[in-house]
């Protein structure tokens, strides 16, 4: 019997290891990270079992082998990268592109088509190395934007499996997001997910926004589900926690020495080194303090932490000079021979330590310029054990969106921040208490532990599904486009006006879509084509409605009730060569594979083979383009046409040309509808002169303003137009 999803093995997939590994005299040797998410997923990974999969952070020499000294109670995949895949993919594409752009400082970004590369391969890698164990998994569980494109390879390899993907940093507004020149392949990947998490609403509102305006998929943003081709995925935020009580344990045994001198007064920053972090501004922010507080002078102390980050990378390097430069410029104008107003280190301190400076800090100033959440501020309130002090926190951090009873502040306003700190440091007892004791209980109730258990039970339901197409959103897509112009429709006819079936013969249209169809035709506002690559006849006969424009073989031939034949000229050439073409490719008509020949163009169709059809296909292709023709992937099938540089989008422009004269766009709205690879033509031809939707599956790109799931959905609109009322 197969497991419970909710109790079969999680795969977790990180950038990193849950450990660091560093080379010695002695050879390889790990670190464990003190990191919580690690300390959070590992209970979950005991009880149900599973892998850990991630990049072990240094390049591996031939044989070298990660130590298995760690004892930990799930299984630990490396996934080596060569210094060159390390750099474009980590210090290139996820660092000085997703980094900047996502936290939205966009002038940072740097945009490499080769970084870009290396991160798709990479990715790609990740995906590799899971596949074998993400079919027996409950959940492969994938973190972070260094991974946002190994959910689609996964999907690729695995499609059944069950996956889930967690942002840690913020998801960007749409108009940084669409800077991105991969934003639609980016966008693809996460959404090959069946639950996608954020931080907070906000990032994920942000999200949905993008995939609806850049793959025009439909989204409900209040239930949080997108349809993506038919297949649902959830949407949802997950605020972070941390280990609340670890955090309060360690301030109560902080030794009681103190950790600044007697009667100083102590504001403090924890960061890594990131430009992200705001510590340039919270310097000056200090430094203004001085300026218009003189009472603090001699007094306070800001104690600011730095962690060496990315130095790899040069942006990093120079904030490091800027802080340097700043903070001697600061502590020169104002040290006395027994103060100085700033000390800074350059270093990681020991957690042990870390809670003590929390402990004793007055106030802790946490004023990044954009965070994905920011962790050290909930570790600032869970270590107020003793006189409480006060967080101030930047609202531009995901943690202000729940940390409302901090001081919040604009991290770009000196000013502000600086009265903040003036503020906090003159703040009675009896509201740093009011403060900090909200923020306590609701930070020891959503601590990491509980933000793992909500992710999962929300990972464990079965799919969701979007409420049906109605009227009023298609109305809203429709109405202001259309407005009093004359509509010309286009609708190609397998999988867009019937669902897909195991053979074309049973490709009929439902009653309902033929009288919405003949309601529409029979409008003087409105005419319809169907553009098939079926043979003209063919598809004429499946629908047999008169009044109906029909353009066979991916538009070789057309027939208009009001217009001349037309066949393009170069097609009687290839008549004879389609059959002897049909000849050649008898050599891969085993398994139930066939040939449908249909006049100047043929279908090679492999529903029917069971199991792998990848070299098979491969053959046809070969077969194809040896006799001269043009292969295209259809669903299940390869079209064979002649190369004579014609296709659907040709064949509608001729349609539009020929009824409507050359300026037709000034006086008609077209919209097309199709559901395979040979419609991209049409969208490709049509962008930005027509509403355009691609039906079905929604793994590839698409160059279709909008996608939709299904005939259904295709029906849903025919009925709108159908009935759609005159504008008086
Ligand atoms: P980070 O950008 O790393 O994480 P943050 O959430 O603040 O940011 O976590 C930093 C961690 O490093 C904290 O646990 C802190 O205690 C520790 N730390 C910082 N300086 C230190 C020092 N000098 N010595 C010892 N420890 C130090 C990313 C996102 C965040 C998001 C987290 C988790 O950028 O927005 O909150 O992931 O999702």
């Amino acid at each position: 019997m197969a497991a419970r999803r909710d109790e079969a093995p999680v795969l977790v997939l990180a950038n990193r290891l849950p450990f660091t590994i560093q080379r010695t005299r002695d050879g390889l040797e790990r670190k464990p990270s003190a990191g919580g998410l690690v300390s959070a997923l590992e209970p979950v990974l005991r009880q149900r079992g599973g892998d850990w999969i991630g990049w072990p952070g240094i390049a591996l020499k031939e044989r070298e082998k990660i130590p298995r000294n760690g004892g930990e109670p799930y299984g630990v995949q490396a996934v080596p990268l060569t210094d060159t895949e390390a750099n474009r993919y980590y210090h290139g594409f996820s660092n000085r592109t997703l980094w900047p752009l996502f936290h939205s400082l966009p002038a940072r970004a740097v945009f490499d088509a080769r970084d870009w590369a290396a991160y798709d391969a990479v990715n790609e890698r990740f995906a590799q190395v899971a596949a074998p164990a993400a079919r027996d998994a409950g959940l492969v569980w994938v973190h972070d934007y260094h991974l946002m494109r190994t959910p689609g390879f996964l999907r690729l390899r695995v499609p059944d499996a069950h996956i889930a993907f967690f942002l840690h940093i913020p998801f960007p507004p749409w108009d940084i997001f669409r800077l991105l020149p991969w934003s639609r392949e980016m966008l693809l990947g996460i959404l090959s997910c069946d639950l996608v998490g954020f931080h907070v609403e906000g990032y994920a509102q942000n999200f949905l926004d993008c995939v609806e305006k850049r793959l025009g998929d439909r989204v409900d943003r209040t239930a949080g589900l997108v349809d993506h081709g038919g297949r649902v995925v959830r949407v949802g935020s997950f605020p972070l926690g941390i280990d609340f009580e670890l955090f309060e344990k360690r301030a109560l045994e902080a030794s009681e020495g103190r950790v600044g001198r007697e009667g100083e007064r102590m504001v403090l920053g924890v960061d890594r080194l990131d430009y992200t972090k705001g510590i340039p501004e919270r310097i000056r922010a200090f430094e203004r303090l001085l300026e218009r507080h003189p009472q603090h002078r001699g007094v306070v102390v800001l104690l600011q932490l730095a962690v060496p980050s990315r130095s790899q990378v040069a942006d990093y390097r120079d904030l490091k000079r800027e802080i340097d430069e700043l903070v001697g410029r600061v502590n020169g104008r104002f040290a006395t021979a027994t103060w100085s107003p700033i000390r800074y280190l350059y270093r990681s301190v020991t957690p042990e330590r870390l809670a003590a400076m929390y402990r004793e800090a007055d106030v802790a100033l946490v004023t990044p310029l954009r965070d994905g959440m920011n962790l050290v501020a909930k570790e600032y309130v869970a270590c107020q054990v003793g006189d409480p002090g006060v967080l101030i926190l930047s609202e531009l951090a995901g943690a202000a969106a729940t940390m409302r009873e901090a001081i919040q502040v604009n991290p770009y306003d000196i000013d502000e921040t600086a009265d903040a700190i003036h503020r906090a440091l003159t703040m009675d007892e009896s509201e740093r208490r009011s403060r900090v004791a909200s923020m306590r209980v609701r930070e020891e109730r959503d601590n990491v532990y509980s933000w793992v258990s909500q992710f999962l039970e929300e990972a464990d339901l079965e799919n969701a599904q979007l409420r049906p197409l109605t009227d009023d959103e298609i109305g809203g897509w429709l109405e202001p486009f259309l407005k009093k112009y004359h509509l010309s429709v286009f609708l190609d006819y397998d999988g867009t006006l019937t669902p897909l079936v195991d053979h074309p013969s049973k490709a009929t249209l439902s009653s309902e879509v033929r009288d919405r169809l003949e309601a529409l035709v029979a409008r003087d506002d409105t005419d319809v084509a169907i553009v098939s690559g079926r043979a003209l006849e063919d598809v004429r006969a499946m629908v047999g409605i008169d009044g109906i424009t029909f353009a066979g073989n991916h538009g070789l031939e057309v027939a208009a009730p009001d217009l001349p034949h037309f066949r393009h000229e170069d097609v009687d050439h290839y008549e004879g060569r389609i059959v002897e073409l049909g000849k050649a490719l008898q050599e891969v008509c085993s398994d139930g594979a066939w040939v449908e020949l249909k006049g100047h163009t043929l279908t090679w169709h492999y529903r029917p083979v069971k199991g792998d059809a990848t070299q098979l296909v491969a053959r046809a292709r070969e077969i194809v383009l040896e006799s001269g023709f043009q292969a295209r992937d259809a669903h299940l099938a390869v079209e064979a046409r002649p190369p004579i540089g014609w296709d659907k989008g040709r064949a509608v422009l001729h349609v539009l040309r020929s009824r409507h004269g050359p300026s037709w766009t000034e006086n008609v709205r077209v919209i097309y509808i199709g559901d395979d690879e040979t419609d991209e033509d049409a969208f490709r031809i049509l962008a930005g002169m027509a509403a355009t939707f691609r039906v079905g599956p929604a793994d590839t790109i698409s160059l279709a303003g909008r996608r939709l799931p299904d005939a259904s959905a295709v029906a849903a609109i025919l009925r709108w137009l159908a009935g759609r009322k005159r504008p008086s």
